[in-house]
C-alpha cells in the first residue's frame, strides 16, 4: 500500500469528540427561534408530545415504509430548507466552518439535500426511551442520490449533533466500540448472522452532550439516544442533526 492510500482510508472520524459550538444563551435562542416556527414542525407521531423534526431526514424520508426508494425525501427538503435557511441561517454557516476545521477539508451544504434540521423529542418519546430509538449504524448515506455530486465515499461518513435543550438531567448518547464494518466482515465470514451476535454489542458507553457542544461521531459506528430517567411532561430534549459525505475533495453536509 502506497503511503497515499494509507492516508486516504484513515476514516476522517472514528471517535466520538465534542467541540464548543454555542452558548446557553444562543441554544435558548435556538430553541426560542424553533418554538416561532412550531406550526411547522413536522409530527412524525401526529403529535409534539413524541417526536417532531424540523427538516426532512435520510433515515425517516428516503424510503417508504416497505423500504423502497422514494422522492418524498427531496420534496419535504425543498419544503423545510427555505425556513430553516431562513431562522437558522447562521448557525448553519458556523456549523459548517467548525466542520471544515474538524475534517481539514472543504465543506458546504448540498444544495438538493436536505439541511441540517432539528429533533425534538417530546415527553412522551423521551418516557419511553431507550426502546423508542433503538440501537442503530446511520446508514442513510447508502440512499441518497448522489448523481448530482460525484463520487461519494460510502465507507467514511460522519454524523454529527447539537444539543438545544435538554432535561435537567441533560442528554447523551450511547456508544458502542462496534462498526458497521466489523458486522459486515463477519457476516461475510460466516461468524456471525448480525451484529447482536458479536462480543462488541454486550457493552456500551454513554457520552454526556455538553449543552451548545457539537458532537461529531462516525456514522458507521452502533449508537442510540441516551435514556433519561424522571420525566415530567414540561420536559424535552432538542438536537440539531447532520451528516457530512466526501466526494473527492470536499464534504458534503446533509440531514
Ligand atoms: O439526538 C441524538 O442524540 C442523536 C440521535 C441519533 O443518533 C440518530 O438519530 O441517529
Amino acid at each position: 500500500m502506497t503511503p497515499d492510500i494509507a492516508v486516504r482510508q484513515r476514516p476522517a472520524v472514528r471517535e466520538f469528540r465534542s467541540f464548543p459550538l454555542l452558548s446557553p444563551d444562543e441554544c435558548a435562542a435556538v430553541s426560542g427561534e424553533l418554538d416561532t416556527v412550531s406550526a411547522d414542525w413536522h409530527l412524525r407521531w401526529g403529535t409534539k408530545d413524541w417526536l417532531a423534526t424540523l427538516g426532512a431526514t435520510g433515515y425517516l424520508d428516503l424510503l417508504d415504509a416497505e423500504g423502497r426508494p422514494t422522492r418524498k425525501y427531496y420534496w419535504l427538503a425543498s419544503k423545510f430548507n427555505p425556513i430553516l435557511r431562513e431562522h437558522f441561517g447562521p448557525l448553519h454557516a458556523r456549523i459548517a466552518e467548525a466542520l471544515s476545521d474538524i475534517l481539514a477539508a472543504p465543506v458546504r451544504y448540498a444544495p438538493d439535500f436536505a439541511l441540517p434540521g432539528f429533533h425534538i423529542f417530546g415527553h412522551a418519546i423521551l418516557a419511553k426511551q431507550p426502546s423508542a430509538s433503538p440501537a442503530h449504524f446511520d446508514n442513510q448515506h447508502h440512499n441518497l442520490d448522489h448523481h448530482l455530486y460525484g463520487v461519494a465515499d460510502l465507507n467514511d461518513a460522519v454524523s454529527f449533533n447539537v444539543l438545544i435543550e435538554a432535561p435537567p438531567e441533560g442528554a447523551g448518547l450511547r456508544l458502542w466500540d462496534l462498526f458497521a464494518q466489523d458486522v459486515d466482515r463477519a457476516v461475510a465470514a460466516g461468524t456471525s448472522r448480525g451484529y447482536r451476535d458479536l462480543e462488541a454489542f454486550q457493552t456500551f458507553a454513554v457520552r454526556r452532550y455538553g449543552l451548545g457542544e457539537l458532537n461529531v461521531h462516525s456514522s458507521h459506528q452502533m449508537h442510540q439516544v441516551a435514556p433519561t430517567e424522571h420525566i415530567t411532561p414540561d420536559m424535552r430534549r432538542i438536537t440539531l442533526q447532520g451528516h457530512a459525505l466526501r466526494y473527492g475533495a470536499e464534504w458534503l453536509l446533509y440531514w
